[in-house]
Protein backbone atom coordinates (compact mmCIF):
# COMPACT_ATOMS: atom_id res chain seq x y z
CA UNK A 1 0.00 0.00 0.00
CA UNK A 2 2.93 2.41 0.94
CA UNK A 3 4.40 1.60 -2.35
CA UNK A 4 1.60 2.59 -4.12
CA UNK A 5 1.10 6.27 -2.76
CA UNK A 6 5.20 6.37 -3.02
CA UNK A 7 4.17 5.83 -6.94
CA UNK A 8 1.33 7.75 -7.01
CA UNK A 9 3.37 10.82 -5.22
CA UNK A 10 6.26 10.03 -7.41
CA UNK A 11 3.89 10.37 -10.71
CA UNK A 12 2.41 13.44 -9.50
CA UNK A 13 5.50 14.82 -9.02
CA UNK A 14 6.79 14.28 -12.39
CA UNK A 15 4.14 15.44 -13.92
CA UNK A 16 3.93 18.54 -12.05
CA UNK A 17 7.76 19.35 -12.30
CA UNK A 18 8.03 18.53 -16.22
CA UNK A 19 4.67 19.29 -17.39
CA UNK A 20 4.79 21.71 -19.54
CA UNK A 21 1.83 23.99 -19.95
CA UNK A 22 -0.29 24.08 -22.64
CA UNK A 23 0.43 26.30 -25.44
CA UNK A 24 -2.28 29.39 -25.57
CA UNK A 25 -4.10 28.78 -28.62
CA UNK A 26 -3.51 31.00 -31.57
CA UNK A 27 -5.91 32.21 -34.45
CA UNK A 28 -3.80 33.23 -37.24
CA UNK A 29 -6.30 34.01 -40.12
CA UNK A 30 -4.36 32.81 -43.32
CA UNK A 31 -2.65 29.98 -41.14
CA UNK A 32 0.90 31.06 -42.46
CA UNK A 33 2.71 32.72 -39.35
CA UNK A 34 3.68 29.23 -37.24
CA UNK A 35 7.20 31.02 -36.03
CA UNK A 36 7.83 30.79 -31.99
CA UNK A 37 11.31 31.55 -32.12
CA UNK A 38 12.49 28.36 -30.98
CA UNK A 39 15.60 27.10 -32.58
CA UNK A 40 14.39 23.80 -33.84
CA UNK A 41 13.20 20.41 -32.66
CA UNK A 42 15.52 18.79 -29.94
CA UNK A 43 17.78 21.47 -30.50
CA UNK A 44 18.37 24.27 -27.76
CA UNK A 45 15.35 25.51 -27.98
CA UNK A 46 12.79 27.47 -25.52
CA UNK A 47 9.72 25.29 -26.69
CA UNK A 48 7.54 27.58 -25.39
CA UNK A 49 3.83 28.47 -26.20
CA UNK A 50 2.58 29.87 -29.28
CA UNK A 51 0.87 33.27 -29.01
CA UNK A 52 -2.67 32.90 -29.69
CA UNK A 53 -5.48 34.56 -29.46
CA UNK A 54 -9.13 33.52 -30.80
CA UNK A 55 -10.83 35.50 -33.66
CA UNK A 56 -14.12 33.80 -34.36
CA UNK A 57 -14.96 35.77 -36.50
CA UNK A 58 -12.24 35.01 -39.45
CA UNK A 59 -13.13 31.63 -38.71
CA UNK A 60 -15.47 31.30 -42.21
CA UNK A 61 -14.64 34.71 -43.78
CA UNK A 62 -13.00 33.25 -46.77
CA UNK A 63 -14.83 31.32 -49.74
CA UNK A 64 -13.03 32.58 -52.51
CA UNK A 65 -13.25 29.46 -54.97
CA UNK A 66 -11.53 26.33 -52.98
CA UNK A 67 -12.91 24.03 -51.01
CA UNK A 68 -12.48 24.87 -47.59
CA UNK A 69 -11.95 28.43 -46.71
CA UNK A 70 -9.70 28.99 -49.81
CA UNK A 71 -6.98 26.40 -48.58
CA UNK A 72 -5.55 23.56 -50.94
CA UNK A 73 -6.38 20.14 -49.54
CA UNK A 74 -4.06 17.30 -50.35
CA UNK A 75 -4.82 13.98 -49.07
CA UNK A 76 -1.56 11.31 -49.02
CA UNK A 77 -1.71 7.73 -48.41
CA UNK A 78 1.59 6.27 -47.63
CA UNK A 79 0.52 2.67 -49.33
CA UNK A 80 2.32 -0.82 -49.25
CA UNK A 81 0.55 -3.91 -49.85
CA UNK A 82 -2.75 -1.93 -50.15
CA UNK A 83 -4.60 -3.25 -53.27
CA UNK A 84 -7.64 -4.58 -51.23
CA UNK A 85 -8.14 -1.01 -49.81
CA UNK A 86 -6.99 1.22 -51.63
CA UNK A 87 -10.43 2.47 -53.88
CA UNK A 88 -12.41 2.04 -51.21
CA UNK A 89 -10.45 4.68 -49.08
CA UNK A 90 -9.79 6.57 -52.38
CA UNK A 91 -13.57 7.20 -53.38
CA UNK A 92 -14.60 7.41 -49.32
CA UNK A 93 -11.77 10.51 -49.44
CA UNK A 94 -13.29 12.24 -52.72
CA UNK A 95 -16.87 11.50 -51.26
CA UNK A 96 -15.59 13.67 -48.20
CA UNK A 97 -16.06 16.92 -50.93
CA UNK A 98 -13.02 18.67 -49.79
CA UNK A 99 -10.54 17.33 -50.96
CA UNK A 100 -8.14 18.69 -53.75
CA UNK A 101 -5.84 16.06 -55.08
CA UNK A 102 -4.64 12.40 -53.49
CA UNK A 103 -1.31 11.72 -53.62
CA UNK A 104 -0.91 8.10 -53.24
CA UNK A 105 3.16 6.51 -52.87
CA UNK A 106 3.99 3.43 -53.61
CA UNK A 107 6.55 1.38 -51.33
CA UNK A 108 7.64 -1.12 -53.70
CA UNK A 109 4.79 -2.64 -52.98
CA UNK A 110 4.30 -6.86 -54.32
CA UNK A 111 0.74 -6.43 -55.40
CA UNK A 112 -1.74 -4.25 -57.29
CA UNK A 113 -1.32 -1.16 -55.44
CA UNK A 114 0.37 0.79 -58.26
CA UNK A 115 -2.06 -0.27 -61.14
CA UNK A 116 -5.10 -0.02 -58.95
CA UNK A 117 -3.96 3.26 -57.89
CA UNK A 118 -3.02 4.64 -61.42
CA UNK A 119 -6.94 4.09 -62.12
CA UNK A 120 -8.30 6.53 -59.83
CA UNK A 121 -8.95 10.06 -60.15
CA UNK A 122 -7.89 12.98 -58.97
CA UNK A 123 -4.86 11.11 -58.29
CA UNK A 124 -1.04 11.42 -58.51
CA UNK A 125 0.85 8.32 -58.07
CA UNK A 126 4.43 8.12 -57.00
CA UNK A 127 6.17 4.50 -56.98
CA UNK A 128 9.09 3.91 -55.13
CA UNK A 129 11.76 1.90 -57.29
CA UNK A 130 12.90 -0.19 -53.61
CA UNK A 131 11.15 -0.48 -50.43
CA UNK A 132 12.06 2.07 -48.31
CA UNK A 133 10.43 1.79 -45.60
CA UNK A 134 7.13 3.83 -43.83
CA UNK A 135 9.22 6.87 -42.94
CA UNK A 136 10.68 7.38 -46.14
CA UNK A 137 7.15 6.88 -47.83
CA UNK A 138 5.97 9.62 -45.74
CA UNK A 139 8.48 11.97 -46.44
CA UNK A 140 7.68 11.48 -50.41
CA UNK A 141 3.88 12.47 -49.73
CA UNK A 142 4.94 15.54 -47.59
CA UNK A 143 7.47 16.61 -50.25
CA UNK A 144 5.04 15.67 -52.99
CA UNK A 145 2.12 17.50 -51.41
CA UNK A 146 4.01 20.62 -50.58
CA UNK A 147 5.39 20.74 -54.20
CA UNK A 148 1.97 20.70 -55.34
CA UNK A 149 1.08 23.45 -53.48
CA UNK A 150 -1.34 21.83 -50.44
CA UNK A 151 -2.34 24.24 -47.95
CA UNK A 152 -3.70 21.54 -45.48
CA UNK A 153 -1.88 17.52 -45.73
CA UNK A 154 -3.61 15.03 -44.64
CA UNK A 155 -2.39 11.74 -44.00
CA UNK A 156 -4.53 8.28 -43.94
CA UNK A 157 -3.40 5.01 -44.40
CA UNK A 158 -4.95 3.27 -47.19
CA UNK A 159 -5.79 0.10 -45.53
CA UNK A 160 -9.19 1.32 -44.66
CA UNK A 161 -8.20 1.52 -40.37
CA UNK A 162 -9.82 4.98 -40.05
CA UNK A 163 -12.45 6.84 -41.88
CA UNK A 164 -12.49 9.50 -44.70
CA UNK A 165 -14.84 10.97 -42.98
CA UNK A 166 -13.61 12.57 -40.62
CA UNK A 167 -11.71 14.24 -43.22
CA UNK A 168 -13.59 17.71 -43.26
CA UNK A 169 -13.47 18.01 -39.58
CA UNK A 170 -10.01 18.23 -39.75
CA UNK A 171 -9.30 20.00 -42.39
CA UNK A 172 -11.61 22.75 -40.88
CA UNK A 173 -9.62 22.73 -37.53
CA UNK A 174 -6.57 23.50 -39.32
CA UNK A 175 -8.00 26.25 -41.68
CA UNK A 176 -9.68 28.39 -39.32
CA UNK A 177 -5.37 28.53 -38.05
CA UNK A 178 -6.39 27.07 -34.59
CA UNK A 179 -4.29 24.70 -34.76
CA UNK A 180 -1.49 23.32 -36.99
CA UNK A 181 -1.64 19.81 -36.33
CA UNK A 182 -4.59 17.28 -35.93
CA UNK A 183 -4.65 13.68 -34.29
CA UNK A 184 -7.56 11.15 -35.20
CA UNK A 185 -7.38 9.22 -32.03
CA UNK A 186 -8.25 5.99 -31.68
CA UNK A 187 -8.09 5.86 -28.10
CA UNK A 188 -10.86 9.16 -27.60
CA UNK A 189 -14.10 7.51 -27.12
CA UNK A 190 -12.78 4.22 -26.89
CA UNK A 191 -12.83 2.77 -30.64
CA UNK A 192 -9.43 1.04 -30.23
CA UNK A 193 -10.46 -2.33 -28.50
CA UNK A 194 -13.84 -2.00 -30.17
CA UNK A 195 -12.31 -1.82 -33.47
CA UNK A 196 -10.15 -5.06 -32.65
CA UNK A 197 -7.10 -3.30 -31.65
CA UNK A 198 -5.43 -6.49 -29.93
CA UNK A 199 -5.50 -6.19 -26.07
CA UNK A 200 -1.64 -6.32 -26.17
CA UNK A 201 -0.81 -3.27 -28.74
CA UNK A 202 -3.69 -1.38 -26.83
CA UNK A 203 -1.73 -1.80 -23.73
CA UNK A 204 1.31 -0.69 -25.36
CA UNK A 205 -0.01 2.13 -27.03
CA UNK A 206 -1.21 3.46 -23.52
CA UNK A 207 1.66 2.92 -21.84
CA UNK A 208 3.91 4.38 -24.33
CA UNK A 209 1.10 7.39 -24.34
CA UNK A 210 1.38 7.70 -20.66
CA UNK A 211 5.29 7.76 -20.95
CA UNK A 212 5.37 10.28 -23.88
CA UNK A 213 3.05 12.54 -22.44
CA UNK A 214 5.21 12.49 -18.69
CA UNK A 215 8.06 13.32 -20.89
CA UNK A 216 7.31 15.97 -23.13
CA UNK A 217 4.34 16.96 -21.25
CA UNK A 218 1.89 17.07 -23.44
CA UNK A 219 -1.55 15.75 -22.74
CA UNK A 220 -2.19 13.81 -25.97
CA UNK A 221 -4.40 10.12 -26.01
CA UNK A 222 -2.34 8.62 -28.66
CA UNK A 223 0.99 9.06 -30.92
CA UNK A 224 0.40 6.40 -33.03
CA UNK A 225 -2.55 7.06 -35.13
CA UNK A 226 -1.94 6.67 -38.76
CA UNK A 227 -4.73 9.58 -39.87
CA UNK A 228 -2.98 13.00 -39.14
CA UNK A 229 -3.66 16.67 -40.56
CA UNK A 230 -0.45 18.89 -40.95
CA UNK A 231 -0.70 22.79 -42.22
CA UNK A 232 1.82 24.12 -44.47
CA UNK A 233 3.44 26.15 -42.82
CA UNK A 234 3.77 23.67 -39.99
CA UNK A 235 5.31 21.12 -42.18
CA UNK A 236 7.73 23.69 -43.70
CA UNK A 237 9.37 24.89 -40.38
CA UNK A 238 9.76 21.11 -39.21
CA UNK A 239 12.91 19.21 -40.15
CA UNK A 240 10.91 15.70 -40.77
CA UNK A 241 12.96 15.05 -43.68
CA UNK A 242 16.19 14.74 -41.17
CA UNK A 243 13.54 11.81 -39.06
CA UNK A 244 13.88 7.54 -39.18
CA UNK A 245 12.70 6.26 -42.84
CA UNK A 246 11.51 3.46 -40.67
CA UNK A 247 7.89 3.21 -38.03
CA UNK A 248 9.13 5.67 -35.69
CA UNK A 249 9.11 8.81 -38.27
CA UNK A 250 5.56 8.88 -36.47
CA UNK A 251 6.46 9.49 -33.10
CA UNK A 252 9.55 11.92 -34.27
CA UNK A 253 7.21 14.24 -35.86
CA UNK A 254 4.90 14.66 -32.98
CA UNK A 255 8.15 15.03 -30.98
CA UNK A 256 9.12 18.03 -33.41
CA UNK A 257 6.01 19.34 -33.44
CA UNK A 258 6.00 19.87 -29.60
CA UNK A 259 9.12 20.98 -29.19
CA UNK A 260 8.16 23.76 -31.81
CA UNK A 261 5.58 24.61 -29.14
CA UNK A 262 2.67 24.27 -30.99
CA UNK A 263 -0.50 22.46 -29.45
CA UNK A 264 -1.52 18.92 -31.34
CA UNK A 265 -5.64 18.80 -31.53
CA UNK A 266 -7.24 15.60 -31.10
CA UNK A 267 -10.73 13.87 -32.36
CA UNK A 268 -11.99 10.74 -31.54
CA UNK A 269 -11.85 8.35 -35.09
CA UNK A 270 -13.90 4.87 -35.46
CA UNK A 271 -11.11 2.22 -35.73
CA UNK A 272 -11.47 -1.15 -37.94
CA UNK A 273 -8.93 -3.56 -37.95
CA UNK A 274 -10.46 -6.19 -40.01
CA UNK A 275 -9.51 -7.59 -42.52
CA UNK A 276 -6.01 -7.30 -41.70
CA UNK A 277 -5.55 -3.29 -41.60
CA UNK A 278 -2.22 -3.86 -39.60
CA UNK A 279 0.42 -5.99 -40.85
CA UNK A 280 3.88 -4.78 -38.17
CA UNK A 281 4.98 -7.98 -36.87
CA UNK A 282 5.36 -8.31 -32.99
CA UNK A 283 9.47 -7.89 -33.41
CA UNK A 284 8.92 -4.68 -34.63
CA UNK A 285 6.61 -3.34 -33.09
CA UNK A 286 8.71 -4.20 -30.21
CA UNK A 287 11.48 -2.24 -31.75
CA UNK A 288 8.60 0.86 -32.41
CA UNK A 289 7.86 0.85 -28.78
CA UNK A 290 11.77 1.31 -27.55
CA UNK A 291 11.69 3.79 -30.42
CA UNK A 292 9.15 5.75 -28.96
CA UNK A 293 10.62 5.89 -25.03
CA UNK A 294 13.86 7.02 -26.42
CA UNK A 295 11.83 9.99 -28.60
CA UNK A 296 10.37 10.78 -25.51
CA UNK A 297 13.36 10.50 -23.43
CA UNK A 298 15.86 12.42 -26.23
CA UNK A 299 12.98 15.22 -25.80
CA UNK A 300 13.61 15.76 -22.32
CA UNK A 301 17.05 15.20 -22.15
CA UNK A 302 17.29 17.95 -24.55
CA UNK A 303 14.79 20.24 -23.11
CA UNK A 304 16.84 19.82 -19.87
CA UNK A 305 20.30 20.08 -21.38
CA UNK A 306 19.89 22.26 -24.32
CA UNK A 307 21.62 19.94 -26.47
CA UNK A 308 20.24 18.99 -29.95
CA UNK A 309 19.10 15.68 -31.17
CA UNK A 310 20.46 13.93 -34.56
CA UNK A 311 17.36 14.36 -37.03
CA UNK A 312 16.31 17.79 -35.83
CA UNK A 313 18.59 21.19 -36.11
CA UNK A 314 17.74 24.89 -35.77
CA UNK A 315 15.18 25.67 -37.91
CA UNK A 316 15.34 28.19 -40.36
CA UNK A 317 14.64 31.46 -39.45
CA UNK A 318 12.32 32.39 -41.83
N1 LIG B 1 6.04 2.44 -46.87
C1 LIG B 1 5.90 1.34 -46.16
N2 LIG B 1 4.79 1.20 -45.47
C2 LIG B 1 4.63 0.09 -44.77
C3 LIG B 1 5.59 -0.91 -44.70
N3 LIG B 1 5.11 -1.87 -43.88
C4 LIG B 1 3.90 -1.46 -43.46
N4 LIG B 1 3.61 -0.28 -44.01
C5 LIG B 1 2.42 0.58 -43.88
O1 LIG B 1 2.44 1.12 -42.62
C6 LIG B 1 1.10 1.43 -42.22
C7 LIG B 1 0.90 0.95 -40.86
O2 LIG B 1 1.03 -0.42 -40.84
P1 LIG B 1 -0.07 -1.31 -40.19
O3 LIG B 1 0.40 -2.72 -40.30
O4 LIG B 1 -1.38 -1.00 -40.80
O5 LIG B 1 -0.03 -0.86 -38.68
P2 LIG B 1 -1.17 -0.57 -37.66
O6 LIG B 1 -2.41 -0.38 -38.41
O7 LIG B 1 -0.74 0.64 -36.94
O8 LIG B 1 -1.25 -1.76 -36.79
C8 LIG B 1 0.18 0.76 -43.25
O9 LIG B 1 -0.33 1.76 -44.09
C9 LIG B 1 1.12 -0.16 -44.00
O10 LIG B 1 0.76 -0.28 -45.34
C10 LIG B 1 6.79 -0.74 -45.47
O11 LIG B 1 7.69 -1.54 -45.51
N5 LIG B 1 6.88 0.42 -46.19
MG1 LIG C 1 -3.17 -0.29 -40.22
Amino acid sequence: MRVLVLVIVLVIVIVIVIGSPHPVLSYKPDGSDLSDGTTGCFGPGTGGPSNISWNPQGMLSDNSGSMIQGKKVIVVMPAYNAAETLRKTHDEVMATGVVDHIIVVDDASGDETVAIARKLDNTTVHAHPVNQGYGANQKTCYRLALEAGADIIIMVHPDYQYTPKLIPAMASMIATGLYPCVLASRILGGYALRGGMPFWRYAANRFLTLAANLLTGAKLSEYHTGYRAYSRPLLEQLPFEKNSDDFIFDNQILAQVLWHGHTIAEISCPTSYAGGASSISFLRSVKYGFGCLWVALAYRIAKITGTSHRYCEKADPD
